[in-house]
This record gives structure tokens, C-alpha cells and sequence, in this order.
């Protein structure tokens, strides 16, 4: 019979038995933690908490937050809680938006990161029959060291393919049967792509799940990405600074990410109060980290928005549910005074028949932000007239301007024009930024 769970006992644990356990990890954490590391303690002390005031999780509101600032402040050892001597291995992030975060994993973080990517291969009905090919980029991002560790877990073959070189992908995944693909949405979406121009029907891809994640896609880029591949595609979330994918994944019921809570506390609270919010309400998502060792982040504010929920799940799994994040708070864009997401425009440009190749660009001229966006033409619109494509662009924007409330300059480029990303996918040139 096909392997539902990877650890059945605390996936599908009853959910005060989970709260009791998530109680007495937090009491020992906070004490790991302060006696460990002189930042956060620093911190504590400021706001006149001791350990002993922490007896479970209803006092977690107690605890002061971290931010990606005091990561930077601290940066490299400054919330280091373990000595270098039992630290193995660090990882980063690519530190586009400031200086990088370097997270460090003693042996024990590691087996338990690789436990939670376990769970998530298993979730998409991985086990030891299917090939894996993981397509994350490796070396310091963690999607590649992460999701190859859970794949060995499993027992799967593991195709350690690193992101790139789509031709190789494509003979590796042809020649050894890949069964599963774990990748970024937007390499997903391009080798798809790809697969179609050498003429592969979904049917011939030997593909039946792929495990996404990295960056925000929408519901229509997964109903894109499944129809092109002929797989079910599946969520995969997580952050290098509470140890990289797998802090969350997706069932077989593909509405949303089971938090693996028996390692992560998730609150979600007002971005801009710190108030922490009831369940079911939309705001930013906060981790502590209630196993890890040698990096032990506790109330992280991860910036990204999203709602929590703990309808039961068809799956079995009792864990809470986290919603796609639907942006980070600092990637939402304020054009003319109104936030835009760019998930939202992918929707649109989605449902309306378009391929998920584009990109925003804003920037401020005379004091006014100015709003445009490429978007590649689908194969047969390259041949309209110059009237046809305006009249196109002018549809477009309008369908924009009813989801977004302002009007974008809508600009069709030819295809293939917008760069294919392998990685994360930079959706946004935001030129304001650069004054
Ligand atoms: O992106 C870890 C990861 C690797 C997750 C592979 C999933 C798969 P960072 O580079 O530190 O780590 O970026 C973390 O990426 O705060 C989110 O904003 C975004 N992110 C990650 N997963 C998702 C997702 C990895 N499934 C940041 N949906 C996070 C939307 C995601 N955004």
C-alpha cells in the first residue's frame, strides 16, 4: 500500500497533543536560547522577560520579535546559540535585498530539516520507487541541499540536477523516468515550455508530481504548469532563516501548507501594530523555531502575508495550515499611492490567455510613479497587425485596471523576449529604489 505519512505518529497527532508537545519544546528553547545567545537575551532583558515567565504557548506573546534588521545587526555570529565546533554546515540567502543571512545547522538541524522535506516528498506520493530529480539551485540556497536530503530520506533515486541547463534536465528526466520535480514554479513553467517546443505531450513526460516553491505563483500558474507537464504540481514553503523548504508543504489536497508544527510555532499578527491576530485573519507570519540548535530564531517575522487555518484536512494531517503567502510585505509595490501585488498581476495575465512571462517595471518620472508592464505575445498574436496588438495591449490594461484600481502601461513584446528564470524569478524592476 502507498506510504501516506512519513512520520504518521506526528503528522496526524491530535492537535492538543501538539500544542502540550510545541509547550515543552518552547520552555527549553527560550532557555537554549538565552543562556546562548547574548543578542537575544539582550532583548529580552530590554523588555523585562525571563525565561521562567515562558511556561508554554499561550506566554509566547511575551517574547520580543526578530526582524531581518537584527539578523543584519548580529550578522555572521551574533545569534549563533551552539559553538562553531558543533556547527557542520551554513547556508544563505542570494542577499539581493541587503546584506546576506547566513543560517548555521549542527548535524542534529540538519537531520531534522531533511525529516520535514521527507514529509513533503511523501505528501506528493513520493517513495522509495519514484526518481527525484531536484532542480533547485544547490550550494548555498537552500532548495537544493534541503529537498536532495529529504529525497535520500525517502529512498527515492535522487537526480541531483542543481537548477540550469535545461537540455541536460530534459534527458536526465526522458532517460532515467523522473517521477517527481522539485524546482522553483517559474524553471517548472520554462521547462515545460521547453518540453513542448521538442514537440513532448504531457502523456509522454514520465512526471507525476512536482513540489514548487521559493517564490509567490498563483492558483492559475499551477493549473499552467499541471496541464503543460500533466502532473499535479504541489506548494512547497519555507525560509533560509528557519533552516530552508519544509517548514511547510502541501497534501494531496492541494488547498494550502501543512506547518510542520511539531518543529515551528507560526503566529500571524498585525504587520504594523506587532498585535497578534486570531486565527483566520490575513497578516504577516511569525516562526519560532522550537527543535533547532545551532540557529535558533524565535518569534522570526518572516514579512510574507498569509492566513492560517485549522479546518480538518481530508489528508489525515492535523498540522495547521498555512494559505500560499500571497507576497511579502516588502514586495508589495505602492504605485500611486495603491499596493499592488505581483501575484495579482499574474492572475490576470493568466485568465487572460497569457503565458506567465512578463515583467514590471516602475519607476518615478516628474514626481509621478509611472506603471508598465511586459508581457510576451502567445505565438500566434506575433502575426497580427500593429492595430491588432494595440488593441490587445488596450484589453489587457483594462482587465489590470479592474483588479488593480490603476492603470498600467500594457506593452506585448515578442516571444521568448523576457528572460527565462532557473531560479527565483525577478518579476520586478522597481527603478524608484535606485534615487
Ligand atoms: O526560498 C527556501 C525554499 C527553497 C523554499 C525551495 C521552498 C523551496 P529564501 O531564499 O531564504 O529561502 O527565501 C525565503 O521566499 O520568505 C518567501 O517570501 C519566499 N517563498 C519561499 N517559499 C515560498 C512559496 C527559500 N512556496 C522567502 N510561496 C520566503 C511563496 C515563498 N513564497
Amino acid at each position: 500500500m502507498e506510504k501516506r505519512y512519513y512520520q504518521k505518529e506526528i503528522e496526524t497527532m491530535p492537535v492538543e497533543e501538539i500544542k502540550k508537545l510545541q509547550s515543552e519544546k518552547l520552555v527549553k528553547q527560550v532557555k537554549h536560547v538565552y543562556e546562548n545567545v547574548e543578542y537575544y537575551r539582550n532583548l529580552m532583558d530590554e523588555k523585562g522577560v525571563k525565561p521562567e515567565d515562558i511556561k508554554g504557548i499561550e506566554d509566547l506573546h511575551k517574547l520580543p520579535f526578530l526582524t531581518k534588521a537584527d539578523l543584519r545587526d548580529a550578522y555572521p555570529y551574533g545569534l549563533l546559540a551552539k559553538p562553531l565546533d558543533e556547527c557542520v554546515r551554513i547556508q544563505s540567502t542570494s542577499g539581493t535585498t541587503g546584506r546576506r543571512v547566513i543560517a548555521f545547522y549542527t548535524q542534529h538541524d540538519i537531520d531534522l530539516w531533511e525529516d520535514c522535506c521527507a514529509r513533503a516528498i511523501v505528501a506528493v506520493g513520493g517513495s522509495e520507487k519514484d526518481v527525484c530529480q531536484v532542480a533547485y539551485g544547490y550550494g548555498l540556497f537552500t532548495g537544493g541541499p534541503g529537498l536532495n536530503g529529504g529525497s535520500h530520506k525517502v529512498g527515492c533515486l535522487t537526480l541531483p540536477m542543481s537548477s540550469g541547463n535545461t537540455e541536460r534536465q530534459i534527458q536526465f528526466m526522458m532517460d532515467l523516468s523522473a517521477t517527481i520535480i522539485c524546482c522553483t514554479p517559474s524553471y517548472a513553467a520554462y521547462i515545460g515550455e521547453t518540453l513542448k517546443e521538442q514537440g513532448y505531450t504531457p502523456d509522454q513526460i514520465p512526471l507525476k508530481a512536482g513540489i514548487f516553491g521559493a517564490e509567490a505563483w498563483t492558483e492559475e500558474m499551477r493549473q499552467n504548469i499541471q496541464e503543460t507537464l500533466g502532473i499535479k504540481a504541489y506548494d512547497i514553503y519555507g525560509l533560509t532563516e528557519t533552516s530552508g523548504p519544509g517548514v511547510s508543504f502541501e497534501c494531496e489536497e492541494q488547498t494550502g501548507m501543512h506547518i510542520n508544527e511539531d518543529h515551528f510555532l507560526a503566529e500571524i499578527i498585525d504587520p504594523d501594530t506587532g498585535e497578534v491576530l486570531p486565527e483566520g485573519s490575513k497578516g504577516e507570519l511569525v516562526f519560532t523555531a522550537l527543535d533547532k540548535e545551532a540557529f535558533p530564531l524565535l518569534r522570526y517575522r518572516t514579512r510574507d502575508i498569509c492566513v492560517l487555518s485549522r479546518k480538518p484536512c481530508s489528508c489525515g494531517r492535523t498540522h495547521i495550515k498555512m494559505s500560499k503567502p500571497m507576497g511579502r510585505s516588502d514586495d508589495m509595490m505602492i504605485i500611486r499611492g495603491v499596493n499592488v501585488f505581483p501575484s495579482q498581476i499574474e492572475t490576470v495575465l493568466l485568465q487572460e490567455g497569457y503565458q506567465p512571462n512578463y515583467q514590471i517595471i516602475v519607476d518615478r518620472k516628474n514626481n509621478t510613479d509611472t506603471f508598465d508592464v511586459n508581457v510576451e505575445m502567445n505565438p500566434d498574436q506575433f502575426t497580427d497587425t500593429v492595430g491588432g496588438v494595440t488593441a490587445l495591449e488596450k484589453s489587457l490594461a483594462a482587465a489590470l485596471k479592474t483588479m488593480l484600481g490603476i492603470n498600467p502601461a500594457v506593452h506585448l513584446v515578442p516571444p521568448k523576449s523576457i528572460a527565462r528564470s532557473e531560479g527565483k524569478a525577478v518579476r520586478v524592476v522597481d527603478k524608484r529604489k535606485l534615487v
